[in-house]
């Protein structure tokens, strides 16, 4: 009634009963005994480290919402714009040491548990990780969570809760990956909050039905309901704290009681089962479109939920709904969310009633879209069949949009049909597409690529018609960031407090430019020295996990170079392992008196391959069956060792990145959008090895050419190589003698039947097309200056390492974080007090 006095009761008891988070350590070991005690329903005696790691858990909890009930407060009193990041994927990793580190509080919890018998370590590495995405697309969307909170800006994400998350990668002895389901919630997750009263209704089938004025009703079909679960976001040294609303699926009524009166049980679950399946499973898909009944379901489940959501939320300001795109501003990450164009202008057409043309003002002030890729396999086109079937109102709503848009091609462009073919909203064909990036581009105020290159080759290639049409202030660049707290603070401790004790603070982990600072001391040998121990320190650490899982003996002291991320054709970890079985054919060659001379190397691998994608578990067989041969020879004993780290993950990541030498970063020329792990090596003092491709492009404008190993033809040659294979084509052994002799080393069998990897070898004499057979010898001259630099001068490599971090301020989340928030959102940051 707006009449109620709030509190209730009592407002000093109000006050007394609540919490607040400068805890000290006798609040925590309290804190954590008490969820132990209540929350978990055990005692001292019977607790193990996961219990531990739960009620850990449970207690930091706490202060997080704190700050998240203080920062949600202080939006809705004060109403700032918010920005929405809507993505299918939240590559989260763990939380606990993140959330630790974030309030500060990390000592005191780790002076609370020892007291209690636990070391924070162990309990640590018991949380499993949450990896609800893919790969570089996912994680970067949890960079920009934690960024926004840092910067204190009005960022929510919304996301889905899927039961089973990013599949486990088994290796099977033969060196095949075989796929094991991530049931990740099965020991609960303590980091979300289920909000069983926060809900939204998601139509899906039934009849649309067209009325005047473009408006349409939409009726029939299956209800789903979309249940919350909230995740706090906390910022680093600030109580600013974000959220990420997750949706689950849920039958809308329990199940359909009168077939199960009537005794058919199986037709009675039916339906609820199907409308829980919507959130399941995670798509294992990176780069590829899937073209899936049910992967439609999830984009527009999610894309309902969240429209429904902040509606309300705008709602309840009071503006009218003409104030909607200064109050709101939605981020699409990739064309996943794209459906939420067509369903923002159905529910202000159809149920706000909004007149077509000024509904369309809204949707196109409202949405901006980043594009993640110009592989032509990875752009979204969904049957006009299937959205028939599961949203005809959408599809009415898209053929008008179409209609319109294409009229005014016609007017801007007159006569040229081409074009308009190529920028229609549907493809024609055999069953008409809708094209999605093309939906994106028409209902966005601004389009983005992930670095320079990236969005140079989105304004001249796949969008250059839209270019032209728009205007090219409409298509922008942000370069791609990572956030420095998860991604040196807290992965690399050793150089983290280094850093820290030479700049004499840790304001860097904030402005990451900072870092210049080392620059005073790189010629410093004490200094130097310490730098080397850091490095030195977290090879010894990867070196005991690859003991502990692997059982295998890695020389600490060798050159560790690694080559991390999805395994894909186009990223070229087959070009790694081709260099490394030449390396080792060139060691066989030796005599012993040369090997001594060779420099030691680790090569190490990690990534998942998608389950349905062929050719990459092949080259997973490959470097697995490589490894075999080149670590059981006496002859490249202590000189070359090949793994391939099984499961791939955040948490490995985070192991693997500190550990670093080299990291290889080697895509054929622009292919790679922009690429973040090659930015968390460098940030880490890892040097880097790759093509001239998306970010690696600007990381080498920071860090000094002179700092990275670059080799490769460039992106404006890649074209016409790939008509040169086509068309003339010519024999490796004529294009790389070097490279001729490790195929043919591969079909004598020494790794295996030549008839298993004859599929491989033949996607490199036929066809080529990601220039392997062009780049290999300059991928092996790169190697040698590799190995020349790290031998000669370990005092320069150790002032390459230094300049290398101290450069790479650019490449803070919080960075683009505030480029999107000033440049595309046109949203102020907000102090929570
Ligand atoms: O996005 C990646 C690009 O390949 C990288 O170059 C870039 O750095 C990152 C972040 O911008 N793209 C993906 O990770 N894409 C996917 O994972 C994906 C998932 C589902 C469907 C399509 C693509």
């Amino acid at each position: 009634t707006g009449k109620e006095k709030w509190p209730r009761g009592d407002e000093e008891t109000w006050k007394a009963g609540l919490r607040s988070v400068d805890a000290d350590v006798n609040d925590i070991t309290k804190s954590i005994v008490h969820h132990i005690q209540t929350s978990l329903a055990r005692q001292a005696y019977n607790i193990d480290n996961l219990g531990a790691y739960q009620a850990t858990a449970l207690a930091a909890r706490e202060d997080l919402i704190i700050n998240w009930n203080q920062t949600q407060m202080t939006y809705t009193r004060k109403q700032p714009k918010r920005a929405y990041y809507l993505s299918l994927e939240f590559l989260m990793g763990r939380t606990l040491d993140n959330a630790l580190l974030n309030l500060g509080l990390k000592e005191k919890f780790e002076t609370g548990l020892d007291k209690l018998g636990f070391t924070l370590e162990d309990v640590l590495d018991s949380e499993r990780d949450a990896a609800l995405g893919n790969g570089g697309l996912g994680r970067l969307a949890a960079c920009y969570v934690d960024s926004g909170a840092t910067c204190e800006i009005p960022l929510w994400g919304y996301g889905l809760r899927y039961h089973y998350g990013m599949f486990q990668q088994l290796i099977a002895p033969d060196g095949s990956q075989l796929e094991a389901p991530d049931p990740w919630l099965d020991n609960s997750n303590p980091w979300e909050i289920p909000r069983l009263d926060v809900t939204a209704d998601v139509r899906f089938g039934g009849h649309a039905e067209k009325l005047d004025k473009g408006r349409g009703i939409w009726s029939g079909g299956q209800e789903v309901l979309a249940v919350a679960y909230d995740c706090p976001i906390p910022g680093s040294d600030t109580k600013s704290t974000n959220n990420i609303r997750f949706w689950s699926a849920r039958p809308r009524r329990g199940f359909d009681l009168q077939s199960f009166n009537a005794g058919d049980y199986d037709r009675a679950v039916e339906t609820s089962n199907s409308a829980a399946n919507i959130t399941n499973v995670l798509y294992p898909n990176d780069n590829h479109y899937a073209g899936k009944s049910l992967r439609l379901q999830q984009q527009y489940f999610w894309c309902a939920a969240s429209l429904s959501d902040i509606m309300r939320r705008f709602k309840n300001t009071g503006q009218p709904i003409s104030e909607f795109p200064n109050h709101v501003v939605i981020q699409l990450n990739d064309t996943h969310p794209t459906l939420a164009i067509p369903e923002l202008m159905r529910i202000l057409v159809d149920e706000e009633e909004v007149p077509w043309d000024d509904a369309w003002q809204i949707v196109t002030r409202t949405f901006a879209f980043t594009n993640h890729t110009v592989l032509p396999e990875a752009l979204e086109k969904w049957p006009v069949s299937l959205f028939q079937q599961l949203l005809p109102r959408h599809l009415q709503i898209i053929y008008d949009l179409n209609w319109t848009f294409l009229q005014s091609v016609e007017r801007k462009f007159p006569g040229d049909v081409d074009k308009m073919a190529r920028m229609s909203l549907i493809e024609e064909g055999h069953g008409q597409q809708i094209r999605m990036a093309n939906l994106a581009v028409l209902g966005s105020f601004k389009v983005n690529g992930v670095a320079e290159l990236h969005s140079e080759l989105v304004r001249t290639t796949i969008l250059k018609d839209f270019v032209d049409f728009f205007g090219v202030d409409k298509f922008r660049n942000v370069t791609n960031g990572i956030t420095p707290r998860r991604w040196l603070d807290q992965c690399n401790p050793a150089l983290s407090n280094l850093i820290t004790e030479t700049l004499g603070s840790r304001a860097w982990l904030k402005d990451l430019y900072l870092l210049k600072g080392l620059l005073e001391h790189e010629s410093d040998p004490t200094f130097q020295k310490k730098w080397a121990a850091a490095k030195a320190n977290n090879k010894e650490r990867l070196a005991k996990y690859i003991k502990n899982t692997l059982g295998v003996t890695v020389d600490s002291k060798a050159m560790f170079d690694i080559q991390v991320k999805r395994i894909h054709e186009y990223k070229r970890q087959s070009l790694n392992i081709l260099g490394v079985i030449h390396r080792y054919l060139t060691i066989k060659a030796m005599s012993p008196e040369e090997r001594t001379k060779v420099t030691p190397r680790v090569v190490l691998f990690a990534g998942k391959a998608a389950p349905g994608y062929w050719m990459a578990k092949l080259i997973i067989r490959l470097i697995v069956n490589v490894g075999k041969v080149i670590n059981a020879d006496p002859d490249a004993k202590g000189i070359l060792t090949v793994l391939f780290l099984p499961d791939y993950s955040v948490s490995l990541a985070e192991l693997l990145i500190p550990a670093s030498d080299i990291s290889e970063h080697i895509s054929t020329a622009g292919t790679e959008a922009s690429g973040t792990s090659n930015m968390k090596f460098c940030l880490n003092g890892g040097l880097l090895l790759g093509t001239v491709d998306g970010a690696n492009i600007e990381i080498a404008e920071e860090v000094g050419e002179e700092n990275v190993f670059f080799f490769g033809h460039l992106t404006p040659a890649v074209e016409e190589l790939r008509y040169q294979h086509r068309y003339h084509p010519m024999p490796v052994e004529k294009k790389s003698p070097a490279l001729a002799a490790v195929l043919e080393d591969i079909m004598s069998g020494r790794y295996g039947d030549a008839s298993i990897w004859e599929p491989f070898v033949n996607t490199i004499r036929q066809g080529d097309y990601y220039l392997i057979s062009d780049d290999f010898d300059s991928y092996l001259q790169a190697q040698k200056m590799v190995d020349e630099a790290y031998t000669k001068d370990p005092q320069q490599w150790i002032k390459k390492s230094i300049q290398t971090t101290a450069k790479m301020g650019k490449f803070s989340s919080d960075r683009a974080i505030m480029t999107y928030a000033e440049e595309i959102w046109n949203i102020e940051t907000l102090k929570i007090n």
